[in-house]
Protein backbone atom coordinates (compact mmCIF):
# COMPACT_ATOMS: atom_id res chain seq x y z
CA UNK A 1 0.00 0.00 0.00
CA UNK A 2 1.59 3.37 -1.03
CA UNK A 3 2.68 4.55 2.24
CA UNK A 4 1.38 8.64 2.77
CA UNK A 5 1.10 8.17 6.56
CA UNK A 6 3.89 10.70 7.02
CA UNK A 7 1.41 13.46 5.72
CA UNK A 8 -0.66 13.02 8.42
CA UNK A 9 1.66 15.82 10.54
CA UNK A 10 0.69 18.74 7.79
CA UNK A 11 -3.36 17.94 9.34
CA UNK A 12 -3.39 19.79 13.12
CA UNK A 13 -6.98 18.20 13.44
CA UNK A 14 -5.81 14.68 12.93
CA UNK A 15 -3.86 14.58 16.38
CA UNK A 16 -6.82 15.87 18.57
CA UNK A 17 -9.15 13.33 20.41
CA UNK A 18 -12.41 12.52 20.51
CA UNK A 19 -14.02 10.94 23.52
CA UNK A 20 -10.37 10.07 25.18
CA UNK A 21 -9.95 8.25 21.55
CA UNK A 22 -7.81 9.53 18.48
CA UNK A 23 -9.37 10.88 15.82
CA UNK A 24 -10.16 8.58 13.00
CA UNK A 25 -11.67 10.60 10.33
CA UNK A 26 -13.64 8.59 7.86
CA UNK A 27 -16.42 11.33 6.40
CA UNK A 28 -13.57 12.67 3.45
CA UNK A 29 -16.81 12.66 1.48
CA UNK A 30 -18.44 14.80 3.04
CA UNK A 31 -16.03 17.04 3.84
CA UNK A 32 -12.14 16.96 3.93
CA UNK A 33 -9.46 17.73 6.55
CA UNK A 34 -7.35 20.85 5.32
CA UNK A 35 -3.17 20.64 5.65
CA UNK A 36 -1.04 23.08 7.27
CA UNK A 37 -0.25 24.77 3.92
CA UNK A 38 -4.08 25.32 3.33
CA UNK A 39 -4.59 27.44 6.41
CA UNK A 40 -1.22 28.99 6.23
CA UNK A 41 -1.86 30.60 2.91
CA UNK A 42 -5.19 31.92 3.74
CA UNK A 43 -3.68 33.76 7.03
CA UNK A 44 -0.72 35.05 5.23
CA UNK A 45 -2.97 36.65 2.58
CA UNK A 46 -5.01 38.30 5.56
CA UNK A 47 -2.28 39.06 7.51
CA UNK A 48 -0.11 40.60 4.29
CA UNK A 49 -2.26 41.06 1.24
CA UNK A 50 -5.80 41.57 2.15
CA UNK A 51 -7.81 43.94 -0.28
CA UNK A 52 -10.51 43.83 -2.61
CA UNK A 53 -9.65 42.44 -6.29
CA UNK A 54 -9.75 43.86 -10.08
CA UNK A 55 -10.55 47.66 -8.97
CA UNK A 56 -7.64 49.11 -6.72
CA UNK A 57 -4.40 50.62 -7.91
CA UNK A 58 -3.08 50.27 -4.74
CA UNK A 59 -0.45 47.97 -3.71
CA UNK A 60 -2.41 45.52 -1.99
CA UNK A 61 -4.98 45.31 -4.42
CA UNK A 62 -2.81 44.68 -7.05
CA UNK A 63 -1.49 41.56 -4.40
CA UNK A 64 -5.07 40.51 -4.06
CA UNK A 65 -5.99 40.72 -7.51
CA UNK A 66 -2.30 38.73 -8.78
CA UNK A 67 -3.30 35.62 -5.56
CA UNK A 68 -6.84 35.29 -6.26
CA UNK A 69 -5.85 35.21 -10.43
CA UNK A 70 -3.07 32.99 -9.77
CA UNK A 71 -4.94 30.44 -7.40
CA UNK A 72 -7.66 30.31 -10.65
CA UNK A 73 -4.56 29.45 -12.70
CA UNK A 74 -3.27 26.62 -10.28
CA UNK A 75 -6.68 25.05 -10.18
CA UNK A 76 -7.15 25.44 -13.71
CA UNK A 77 -3.67 23.81 -14.37
CA UNK A 78 -5.20 20.74 -11.96
CA UNK A 79 -7.60 19.97 -14.51
CA UNK A 80 -5.61 21.03 -18.31
CA UNK A 81 -7.75 23.86 -18.38
CA UNK A 82 -7.09 27.20 -19.86
CA UNK A 83 -8.17 30.11 -16.34
CA UNK A 84 -10.07 31.73 -18.67
CA UNK A 85 -12.74 29.06 -18.83
CA UNK A 86 -12.41 27.62 -15.48
CA UNK A 87 -14.89 30.10 -13.31
CA UNK A 88 -14.81 30.22 -9.13
CA UNK A 89 -17.97 29.51 -7.72
CA UNK A 90 -19.50 28.70 -4.33
CA UNK A 91 -19.20 24.63 -4.84
CA UNK A 92 -20.31 22.19 -6.85
CA UNK A 93 -24.13 23.10 -6.16
CA UNK A 94 -23.50 26.72 -7.79
CA UNK A 95 -22.00 25.85 -10.22
CA UNK A 96 -24.82 23.16 -11.82
CA UNK A 97 -27.46 26.08 -10.62
CA UNK A 98 -25.11 28.24 -12.93
CA UNK A 99 -25.70 25.73 -15.77
CA UNK A 100 -28.84 24.85 -15.21
CA UNK A 101 -30.19 28.42 -14.76
CA UNK A 102 -27.55 30.12 -17.44
CA UNK A 103 -27.75 26.87 -20.04
CA UNK A 104 -30.91 25.63 -19.46
CA UNK A 105 -33.56 28.49 -18.70
CA UNK A 106 -33.75 29.37 -21.90
CA UNK A 107 -32.81 26.74 -24.16
CA UNK A 108 -35.38 24.22 -22.94
CA UNK A 109 -38.55 23.92 -24.16
CA UNK A 110 -41.54 21.44 -23.65
CA UNK A 111 -40.81 17.98 -24.92
CA UNK A 112 -37.05 18.42 -23.84
CA UNK A 113 -35.53 16.16 -21.93
CA UNK A 114 -32.63 15.77 -19.16
CA UNK A 115 -30.93 12.42 -18.46
CA UNK A 116 -29.29 12.15 -15.04
CA UNK A 117 -28.83 8.94 -13.63
CA UNK A 118 -30.33 7.70 -10.20
CA UNK A 119 -26.87 7.79 -8.21
CA UNK A 120 -27.06 11.55 -8.04
CA UNK A 121 -26.81 13.68 -5.40
CA UNK A 122 -29.33 16.66 -4.75
CA UNK A 123 -27.21 19.11 -5.91
CA UNK A 124 -27.44 17.26 -9.81
CA UNK A 125 -30.96 16.44 -9.30
CA UNK A 126 -33.06 19.39 -7.66
CA UNK A 127 -31.46 22.72 -9.94
CA UNK A 128 -32.72 20.33 -12.99
CA UNK A 129 -36.12 19.96 -11.35
CA UNK A 130 -36.76 23.51 -11.13
CA UNK A 131 -35.25 24.19 -14.71
CA UNK A 132 -37.34 21.83 -16.13
CA UNK A 133 -40.33 23.07 -13.97
CA UNK A 134 -39.76 26.23 -15.36
CA UNK A 135 -39.33 25.19 -19.08
CA UNK A 136 -41.53 22.08 -19.21
CA UNK A 137 -38.89 20.34 -20.46
CA UNK A 138 -38.61 16.03 -18.13
CA UNK A 139 -36.22 14.85 -16.21
CA UNK A 140 -35.73 11.03 -17.14
CA UNK A 141 -33.39 8.37 -14.89
CA UNK A 142 -30.92 5.72 -16.04
CA UNK A 143 -30.93 3.25 -13.01
CA UNK A 144 -28.10 0.60 -11.54
CA UNK A 145 -26.87 -2.72 -12.04
CA UNK A 146 -26.57 -5.49 -9.90
CA UNK A 147 -23.04 -4.01 -8.93
CA UNK A 148 -24.74 -0.51 -8.85
CA UNK A 149 -22.98 0.80 -11.83
CA UNK A 150 -24.97 2.94 -14.00
CA UNK A 151 -26.88 1.05 -16.34
CA UNK A 152 -25.70 1.76 -19.63
CA UNK A 153 -27.89 -1.07 -21.13
CA UNK A 154 -30.63 1.35 -21.05
CA UNK A 155 -29.47 3.84 -22.88
CA UNK A 156 -30.36 2.68 -26.42
CA UNK A 157 -33.61 2.96 -25.65
CA UNK A 158 -33.58 6.15 -23.34
CA UNK A 159 -31.53 7.79 -25.61
CA UNK A 160 -33.60 10.25 -28.58
CA UNK A 161 -33.08 13.48 -30.24
CA UNK A 162 -35.62 14.77 -26.84
CA UNK A 163 -32.46 14.59 -24.59
CA UNK A 164 -30.78 17.92 -24.51
CA UNK A 165 -28.69 17.43 -21.32
CA UNK A 166 -26.77 14.42 -19.59
CA UNK A 167 -25.65 15.17 -16.23
CA UNK A 168 -24.22 12.81 -14.10
CA UNK A 169 -21.27 12.52 -11.48
CA UNK A 170 -18.15 10.97 -11.75
CA UNK A 171 -18.15 9.24 -8.52
CA UNK A 172 -20.77 8.55 -6.84
CA UNK A 173 -20.34 9.97 -3.32
CA UNK A 174 -22.78 6.89 -1.77
CA UNK A 175 -21.70 3.82 -3.30
CA UNK A 176 -18.45 4.97 -4.63
CA UNK A 177 -19.38 3.82 -8.00
CA UNK A 178 -17.26 5.66 -10.88
CA UNK A 179 -19.42 6.98 -14.19
CA UNK A 180 -18.98 5.48 -17.43
CA UNK A 181 -18.15 8.95 -18.56
CA UNK A 182 -17.16 7.80 -21.97
CA UNK A 183 -20.27 6.21 -22.65
CA UNK A 184 -22.47 8.55 -21.56
CA UNK A 185 -21.04 11.70 -23.32
CA UNK A 186 -20.74 9.38 -26.62
CA UNK A 187 -24.47 8.63 -26.59
CA UNK A 188 -24.85 12.54 -25.76
CA UNK A 189 -23.14 13.53 -28.68
CA UNK A 190 -25.15 10.93 -30.48
CA UNK A 191 -27.86 13.25 -30.07
CA UNK A 192 -26.22 16.72 -29.56
CA UNK A 193 -26.72 17.07 -26.00
CA UNK A 194 -24.33 19.23 -23.70
CA UNK A 195 -22.74 16.61 -21.09
CA UNK A 196 -22.56 18.20 -17.50
CA UNK A 197 -20.16 16.54 -14.83
CA UNK A 198 -20.64 16.45 -11.42
CA UNK A 199 -16.76 16.13 -10.67
CA UNK A 200 -17.22 16.71 -6.49
CA UNK A 201 -16.12 13.46 -5.82
CA UNK A 202 -14.04 12.49 -8.78
CA UNK A 203 -11.39 15.54 -9.26
CA UNK A 204 -10.38 14.87 -5.39
CA UNK A 205 -9.64 11.38 -5.96
CA UNK A 206 -8.20 10.67 -9.44
CA UNK A 207 -6.47 12.94 -12.02
CA UNK A 208 -9.12 14.28 -14.33
CA UNK A 209 -7.96 16.46 -17.59
CA UNK A 210 -10.51 18.45 -19.18
CA UNK A 211 -8.92 17.52 -22.70
CA UNK A 212 -9.28 13.70 -22.13
CA UNK A 213 -12.98 13.70 -21.72
CA UNK A 214 -15.76 14.34 -23.98
CA UNK A 215 -17.76 16.72 -21.44
CA UNK A 216 -19.34 20.63 -21.74
CA UNK A 217 -19.07 21.23 -17.88
CA UNK A 218 -17.28 20.21 -15.17
CA UNK A 219 -18.03 21.18 -11.66
CA UNK A 220 -16.16 20.24 -7.93
CA UNK A 221 -15.62 21.85 -4.65
CA UNK A 222 -12.38 23.21 -3.14
CA UNK A 223 -13.20 21.77 0.75
CA UNK A 224 -13.70 17.73 -0.82
CA UNK A 225 -9.76 18.45 -1.85
CA UNK A 226 -8.41 19.70 1.35
CA UNK A 227 -9.17 23.22 0.44
CA UNK A 228 -11.83 25.83 2.24
CA UNK A 229 -15.13 25.90 2.35
CA UNK A 230 -17.40 28.93 -0.14
CA UNK A 231 -15.66 28.30 -3.16
CA UNK A 232 -15.65 25.77 -5.89
CA UNK A 233 -14.76 25.78 -9.69
CA UNK A 234 -16.92 25.53 -12.86
CA UNK A 235 -15.25 24.90 -15.81
CA UNK A 236 -16.86 24.75 -18.94
CA UNK A 237 -16.19 24.71 -22.98
CA UNK A 238 -15.20 28.43 -24.05
CA UNK A 239 -18.19 28.07 -26.77
CA UNK A 240 -20.42 27.22 -23.88
CA UNK A 241 -19.52 29.80 -21.14
CA UNK A 242 -19.87 32.34 -23.96
CA UNK A 243 -23.13 31.11 -25.24
CA UNK A 244 -24.27 31.09 -21.50
CA UNK A 245 -26.16 33.66 -19.84
CA UNK A 246 -24.92 35.08 -16.27
CA UNK A 247 -27.35 33.86 -13.72
CA UNK A 248 -26.26 36.45 -11.21
CA UNK A 249 -25.92 40.37 -11.75
CA UNK A 250 -23.92 43.06 -9.83
CA UNK A 251 -20.13 44.42 -9.32
CA UNK A 252 -17.46 42.62 -11.10
CA UNK A 253 -19.31 40.67 -13.65
CA UNK A 254 -20.16 44.03 -15.88
CA UNK A 255 -18.46 45.27 -18.72
CA UNK A 256 -20.94 48.83 -19.08
CA UNK A 257 -23.57 49.53 -17.30
CA UNK A 258 -26.19 52.09 -18.42
CA UNK A 259 -29.84 53.15 -17.04
CA UNK A 260 -31.83 50.30 -18.27
CA UNK A 261 -29.39 47.74 -19.74
CA UNK A 262 -25.65 46.61 -19.33
CA UNK A 263 -22.79 44.51 -21.12
CA UNK A 264 -21.51 41.73 -19.10
CA UNK A 265 -17.54 41.14 -18.72
CA UNK A 266 -15.46 38.66 -20.50
CA UNK A 267 -15.54 35.06 -19.51
CA UNK A 268 -14.73 33.76 -16.66
CA UNK A 269 -15.53 36.94 -14.58
CA UNK A 270 -19.38 36.82 -16.71
CA UNK A 271 -20.22 34.76 -13.85
CA UNK A 272 -18.21 35.91 -10.71
CA UNK A 273 -21.11 38.75 -9.60
CA UNK A 274 -19.73 40.51 -6.28
CA UNK A 275 -16.52 40.30 -4.18
CA UNK A 276 -15.54 36.85 -4.59
CA UNK A 277 -13.99 34.44 -1.93
CA UNK A 278 -10.24 35.70 -2.27
CA UNK A 279 -9.04 34.13 0.92
CA UNK A 280 -10.73 31.14 -0.14
CA UNK A 281 -9.40 30.83 -3.58
CA UNK A 282 -5.93 30.98 -1.96
CA UNK A 283 -6.81 28.42 -0.11
CA UNK A 284 -7.91 26.35 -2.92
CA UNK A 285 -5.00 27.12 -5.01
CA UNK A 286 -2.75 25.99 -2.12
CA UNK A 287 -4.77 23.16 -1.64
CA UNK A 288 -4.28 22.03 -5.22
CA UNK A 289 -0.41 22.64 -5.19
CA UNK A 290 -0.73 20.35 -2.20
CA UNK A 291 -2.46 18.00 -4.01
CA UNK A 292 0.16 18.10 -7.18
CA UNK A 293 2.97 17.44 -5.45
CA UNK A 294 2.08 14.07 -4.09
CA UNK A 295 0.73 13.58 -7.52
CA UNK A 296 -2.88 12.44 -8.00
CA UNK A 297 -1.74 9.25 -9.78
CA UNK A 298 -0.10 8.38 -6.00
CA UNK A 299 -3.37 8.89 -4.01
CA UNK A 300 -5.64 7.64 -6.64
CA UNK A 301 -3.35 4.20 -6.25
CA UNK A 302 -3.18 4.58 -2.12
CA UNK A 303 -7.34 5.06 -1.97
CA UNK A 304 -7.97 2.11 -4.00
CA UNK A 305 -5.58 -0.24 -2.00
CA UNK A 306 -7.36 1.38 1.48
CA UNK A 307 -10.54 0.81 -0.67
CA UNK A 308 -9.64 -2.76 -1.35
CA UNK A 309 -8.62 -3.50 2.35
CA UNK A 310 -11.90 -1.80 3.71
CA UNK A 311 -14.24 -3.97 1.34
CA UNK A 312 -12.49 -7.05 2.70
CA UNK A 313 -12.53 -6.29 6.53
CA UNK A 314 -16.02 -5.23 5.70
CA UNK A 315 -16.69 -8.50 4.72
CA UNK A 316 -15.65 -9.99 7.27
CA UNK A 317 -18.34 -8.67 9.48
CA UNK A 318 -21.34 -11.14 9.65
CA UNK A 319 -24.47 -9.61 8.62
CA UNK A 320 -23.08 -6.62 7.02
CA UNK A 321 -24.13 -5.23 2.95
CA UNK A 322 -21.83 -2.87 1.14
CA UNK A 323 -23.93 -0.95 -1.09
CA UNK A 324 -21.56 -0.43 -3.93
CA UNK A 325 -18.96 -2.00 -6.46
CA UNK A 326 -16.92 -4.94 -4.83
CA UNK A 327 -14.21 -4.66 -7.60
CA UNK A 328 -12.38 -1.90 -6.63
CA UNK A 329 -10.47 -0.39 -10.34
CA UNK A 330 -14.67 0.24 -10.69
CA UNK A 331 -15.27 2.18 -7.54
CA UNK A 332 -13.26 4.83 -5.18
CA UNK A 333 -13.13 5.36 -1.52
CA UNK A 334 -16.54 5.77 -0.43
CA UNK A 335 -18.09 3.12 1.43
CA UNK A 336 -21.66 2.68 1.93
CA UNK A 337 -22.83 -0.10 4.05
CA UNK A 338 -25.90 -1.23 6.35
CA UNK A 339 -25.04 -3.40 9.63
CA UNK A 340 -27.70 -6.16 10.26
CA UNK A 341 -30.88 -3.97 10.96
CA UNK A 342 -29.28 -1.81 13.21
CA UNK A 343 -30.04 2.07 11.84
CA UNK A 344 -27.51 3.64 10.62
CA UNK A 345 -27.50 6.40 13.32
CA UNK A 346 -26.60 3.79 15.88
CA UNK A 347 -23.77 2.65 14.23
CA UNK A 348 -22.62 6.43 13.73
CA UNK A 349 -23.43 6.91 17.27
CA UNK A 350 -21.57 4.41 18.30
CA UNK A 351 -18.49 4.54 16.10
CA UNK A 352 -18.45 8.24 17.52
CA UNK A 353 -18.35 7.18 21.13
CA UNK A 354 -14.44 5.26 19.83
CA UNK A 355 -13.51 8.84 18.21
CA UNK A 356 -14.53 7.25 14.53
CA UNK A 357 -16.11 10.03 12.19
CA UNK A 358 -18.78 8.08 9.71
CA UNK A 359 -21.72 9.52 8.24
CA UNK A 360 -25.33 7.93 8.29
CA UNK A 361 -28.35 9.44 6.49
CA UNK A 362 -29.54 9.45 2.90
CA UNK A 363 -26.46 11.52 1.62
CA UNK A 364 -28.35 14.34 -0.13
CA UNK A 365 -29.13 10.78 -2.48
CA UNK A 366 -32.61 10.45 -1.61
CA UNK A 367 -34.12 8.88 -4.96
CA UNK A 368 -31.10 6.78 -4.36
CA UNK A 369 -32.07 5.43 -1.43
CA UNK A 370 -35.70 4.60 -2.25
CA UNK A 371 -34.13 3.32 -5.33
CA UNK A 372 -31.63 0.84 -2.83
CA UNK A 373 -34.79 0.46 -0.45
CA UNK A 374 -33.30 1.65 3.00
CA UNK A 375 -33.90 4.67 4.43
CA UNK A 376 -30.28 5.76 5.05
CA UNK A 377 -26.96 3.70 4.93
CA UNK A 378 -23.83 4.89 7.00
CA UNK A 379 -20.61 5.29 4.70
CA UNK A 380 -17.00 5.26 5.67
CA UNK A 381 -15.10 7.29 2.96
CA UNK A 382 -11.19 8.11 2.91
CA UNK A 383 -8.52 10.03 1.70
CA UNK A 384 -4.94 10.87 0.60
CA UNK A 385 -4.32 10.41 5.16
CA UNK A 386 -5.76 7.85 6.02
CA UNK A 387 -4.30 4.77 6.84
CA UNK A 388 -5.33 0.60 7.27
CA UNK A 389 -4.94 0.23 11.02
CA UNK A 390 -8.22 3.07 10.48
CA UNK A 391 -10.21 0.57 8.67
CA UNK A 392 -9.10 -1.85 11.09
CA UNK A 393 -10.64 0.31 13.99
CA UNK A 394 -13.78 0.47 11.87
CA UNK A 395 -14.15 -2.98 11.81
CA UNK A 396 -13.83 -3.27 15.45
CA UNK A 397 -16.20 -0.86 15.94
CA UNK A 398 -18.58 -2.19 14.08
CA UNK A 399 -18.04 -5.72 15.59
CA UNK A 400 -18.87 -3.53 19.11
CA UNK A 401 -22.13 -1.97 17.41
CA UNK A 402 -23.36 -5.50 17.06
CA UNK A 403 -22.25 -6.87 20.45
CA UNK A 404 -24.10 -3.69 21.46
CA UNK A 405 -27.47 -4.84 19.95
CA UNK A 406 -27.28 -8.33 20.86
CA UNK A 407 -25.66 -10.13 17.95
CA UNK A 408 -23.26 -12.45 18.04
N1 LIG B 1 -22.11 16.20 -6.02
C1 LIG B 1 -21.60 15.17 -5.33
C2 LIG B 1 -21.32 13.87 -6.03
C3 LIG B 1 -21.33 15.34 -3.96
O1 LIG B 1 -20.82 14.31 -3.27
C4 LIG B 1 -21.61 16.58 -3.34
C5 LIG B 1 -21.42 16.78 -1.86
C6 LIG B 1 -22.10 17.62 -4.13
C7 LIG B 1 -22.36 17.38 -5.46
C8 LIG B 1 -22.35 18.97 -3.58
O2 LIG B 1 -21.17 19.60 -3.25
P1 LIG B 1 -21.14 20.99 -2.49
O3 LIG B 1 -19.72 21.21 -2.15
O4 LIG B 1 -21.70 22.01 -3.41
O5 LIG B 1 -22.02 20.80 -1.27
N2 LIG B 1 -21.48 15.61 -1.09
C9 LIG B 1 -21.64 15.52 0.25
C10 LIG B 1 -21.65 14.30 0.91
O6 LIG B 1 -21.55 13.23 0.37
N3 LIG B 1 -21.84 14.52 2.24
O7 LIG B 1 -21.89 15.84 2.44
C11 LIG B 1 -21.77 16.48 1.22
Amino acid sequence: MTDLRSLRSDFPILSRSINGHPLVYLDSAATTQKPVAVLDAMEAYYRTSNANVHRGAHTLAAEATELYEGARSKVARFIGADPAQTVFTRGTTTAINHIAYGWGLDRLKQGDRILVTIAEHHANIVPWQIIARHTGAELVYLELTDDYTVDIGELESVIDDRIKIVSFSGMSNVTGALGPIDVLSQAARSVDALVVLDAAQLVPHQPVDVNQIDVDFLAFSSHKMLGPTGIGAMWGKPERLEEMEPTEGGGEMINIVERHTSTWAPVPHKFEAGTPPIAEAVGFGAAVDYLDAIGMDVIAAHERDLTTYALEKLSEIPDLRVYGPKDATKRGGAVSFELADIHAHDIATILDQDGIAVRAGHHCARPLMKYLGVPATARASFYLYNVPEEVDALAEGLLKARQIFGLS
